[in-house]
């Protein structure tokens, strides 16, 4: 990580909520953040879920002209929709970029002290596995997974990152339009793993920040075998070749970090 320097302003904020059949929960996250960090916009990004969330976004976003949709033609996964989230708020001049999901287990409430932190920062990463982070009802074999999860990717990429798998996350515009987004295939956890290594290999500061996760109480969870499966075969691959990459700059003799190439 660098340190901390003088940056520009953040500049117009974009909460952007990927949604698949969350047609209970859209609204009452929407309503939570536009009282909590007013001067925000929000971006649904949906799916074209089966369950109506799309029609609930227009109505959201006929009422508010701070609330926008983008509809998608099928469920691509959570990476493809942030990807097209973050096209779109990249063309709208937007200062920054925040990823939320709508099933409350993200605490609007907590949007702001991300904020204040990315005014240090390229990007800063909610936490629930650093000092003051914690996770509310979740069974023990999720927090077990997370954790885990966690360990195996400070292992195998050496991040110096607590938990690179939460989706709660402030980028600044100018971080991510040096991340090569063209080039990221990642669509479950893995998604969050691959833009967390992106922009620690490009030099970013990425800084955490504690939050409160809660388990939803409304609608059915996403998570699947494939999604643990994608991440599990991403992050050994990406480990496999950075620490043959570490290897054979040891035998070269030359630094190779700020040179890998995913
Ligand atoms: N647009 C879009 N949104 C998705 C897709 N998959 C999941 N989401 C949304 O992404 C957010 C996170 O998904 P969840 O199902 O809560 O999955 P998770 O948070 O990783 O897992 P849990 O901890 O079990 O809730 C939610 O707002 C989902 O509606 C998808 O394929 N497309
Ligand atoms: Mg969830």
């Amino acid at each position: 990580m660098t340190q901390p320097q003088a940056r520009p302003p953040i500049g117009k904020i974009v909460v952007l909520i990927p949604t698949y059949n969350e047609r209970e929960n859209l609204s009452l996250i929407v309503a939570r953040l536009r009282v909590a960090v007013p001067e925000a916009d929000v971006l649904v990004l949906d799916d074209n879920s089966p369950d109506g969330t799309g029609a609930v976004a227009d109505r959201l976003a006929a009422d508010d002209g701070q609330v926008h949709v983008l509809h998608r033609m099928r469920k691509e996964g959570l990476g493809a929709a942030y990807l097209a989230g973050f096209a779109w708020a990249l063309e709208h001049d937007y200062g920054v970029m925040v990823e939320m999901d709508a099933d409350g287990s993200h605490q609007p409430e907590q949007l702001r002290s991300l904020l204040v932190a990315l005014a240090d920062a390229d990007v800063v990463l909610g936490s629930r596995w650093v000092p003051g982070g914690t996770v509310v009802n979740w069974p023990i074999h999720r927090k077990v997974l997370s954790v885990g999860g966690n360990v195996y990717v400070r292992v195998l990429l050496g991040m110096p990152i607590g938990d690179a798998t939460g989706g709660f996350r402030a980028y600044r515009a100018s971080a991510l339009r040096t991340l090569d987004l063209q080039q990221v295939a990642s669509q479950g956890y893995c998604f969050q793993v691959d833009l967390a290594w992106r922009a620690i290999r490009a030099g970013l500061s990425v800084v955490e920040v504690p939050i409160t996760f809660v388990e939803r109480t409304i609608g059915d969870s996403k998570m699947s075998q494939d999604i643990v499966k994608e991440s599990l075969r991403s992050i050994t691959m990406w480990g496999v070749r950075y620490r043959f990459g570490q290897v054979r700059s040891l035998v070269h003799g030359e630094p190779r970090w700020h040179r890998l190439k995913s």
